[in-house]
């Protein structure tokens, strides 16, 4: 009998999972494909859903497959999860039989940091999953080292390219959509009542900014998040404070004049005489006044980036100017220019931020409005700046 061996966090198990067995299924006339999600590791890491949990989605999902199977020998076992312990074990269960263990190509360039190494080299044969028709070089070089150096025994299995990961279906959950058809249909449905740990946990945000917005200017926000969650990791932003900050800073949009002001009286926060003359710029302050009162949001950079996502001022964060850019640069927006600032953003915040804040004292200027006192700081403060680089 040849058995094949799916190992792995599964965290969630993900339609690639699957595909993945089936492909090593069918190539090598597997008699059954054994998952084995790993167990707890002896120090939490971040977002690793609890291994009993990740066991029981494995189970559920490959249940239609009469080859498939779940194994839970690494669910309970204490310490670090070694696969050599595994194949071990399996021996034993499955005496005399053939083990092919199915990995990625990512896998296989960190093959050789697993625990004895040599020893699984003369117990498995390691069936590498890779896209059709077209191996990377840099795969073949490394399968042809590891051959050499430890006498493993390599498969190709080629199938369809595929982006699906555990990562995008947490990171689907994290921001409230519910990952379906990327997550095995058997368990789709429970994924609300299981805890997966998601990427980052949004649900408590975007619950209150559905609340609040409308489809039109929810389908802005999440471009907004878009854009925001890009620039952070260019400009070295904490994505958490990004990504919250562009959720949050059209959350009082939708209210009328008055009923901001009603509001912003409420909650006790004072507005100034521009603001007075155009109400419509108290959405931002008032925003960040809700998320503080509202949601217990205390970050004062992140409740600065959406108080001033309209105006700017002078002195801005880069989170700050990263919100302010997002709004102004999202899909969605199809202004004259939009696209050059576009361009300008991934390049440089501070020039971007520069042009964007010009546009609109122009825009402004061309419709008579007064520009607001921060928006004026922000351009000479910007000026100053760039006059330094
Ligand atoms: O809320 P959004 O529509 O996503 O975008 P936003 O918060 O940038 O608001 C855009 C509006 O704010 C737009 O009508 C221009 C106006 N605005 C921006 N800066 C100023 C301003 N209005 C005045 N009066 N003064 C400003 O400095
Ligand atoms: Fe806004
Ligand atoms: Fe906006």
């Amino acid at each position: 009998m040849s058995i094949g061996i799916m190992g792995g966090t599964f965290n969630p198990i993900h339609i690639g999972h699957l595909i993945i067995g089936e492909c090593a299924r069918e190539k090598f006339q597997l008699n059954k494909v054994i998952y084995i999600p790993t167990g707890e590791p002896p120090h939490k890491t971040s977002n690793l859903t609890k291994a009993e949990v990740r066991y029981r989605l494995v189970e559920l999902a490959v249940r239609d497959n009469p080859y498939f199977e779940a194994s839970s020998i690494e669910t309970y076992r204490p310490g670090t999860t070694y696969t050599v312990d595994t194949i071990t074990e399996l021996e034993k269960m499955y005496p005399g039989e053939e083990f092919y263990y199915i990995i990625g190509t990512d896998t296989l360039f960190s093959l050789e940091t697993w625990k004895d190494v040599q020893f699984l080299a003369g117990r498995v044969t390691f069936v590498v999953y890779d896209r059709q028709s077209k191996r990377d070089a840099k795969v073949l070089e490394k399968s042809q080292y590891l051959k050499e150096k430890y006498n493993f025994k390599f498969e190709y299995c080629d199938g369809p390219r595929f982006d699906f990961s555990s990562t995008l279906a947490r990171k689907l959950l994290g921001i409230g959509f519910s990952a379906r058809y990327i997550i095995p249909e058997a368990i789709t449905s429970l994924i609300d009542e299981i805890q997966i740990e998601p990427e980052l946990d949004f649900r408590p945000v975007i619950k209150f900014v559905k609340s609040k917005l409308g489809s039109e200017r929810l389908l802005h926000t999440y471009g907004v998040v878009e854009v925001a969650e890009e620039m952070a990791s260019i400009y070295g932003v904490d994505a958490n404070k990004a990504i919250t900050a562009a959720f949050l800073h059209d959350a009082a949009k939708p209210l009328t004049h008055t009923q901001m002001l009603i509001r912003a009286k409420e909650l006790s926060l004072s507005v100034d005489e521009d603001t007075l003359n155009d109400p419509n710029l108290l959405h931002g302050p008032l925003a960040a006044e809700m998320a503080k009162n509202d949601l217990g949001i205390v970050d004062e950079d992140i409740l600065n980036a959406i108080s001033f996502h309209t105006t700017g001022r002078a002195g801005m964060s880069t989170l700050e100017k990263i919100i302010y850019m997002a709004d102004l640069t999202e899909q969605g927006r199809d202004f004259a220019g939009v696209q050059r600032l576009r361009e300008q953003l991934s390049a440089d915040l501070d020039l971007a931020m520069f042009s964007a804040i010009e546009e609109t004292i122009k825009y402004l200027q061309g419709k008579n409005h007064k520009i607001h006192i921060n928006t004026l700081n922000a351009r000479d403060d910007l000026i100053l700046k760039i006059n330094k680089k």
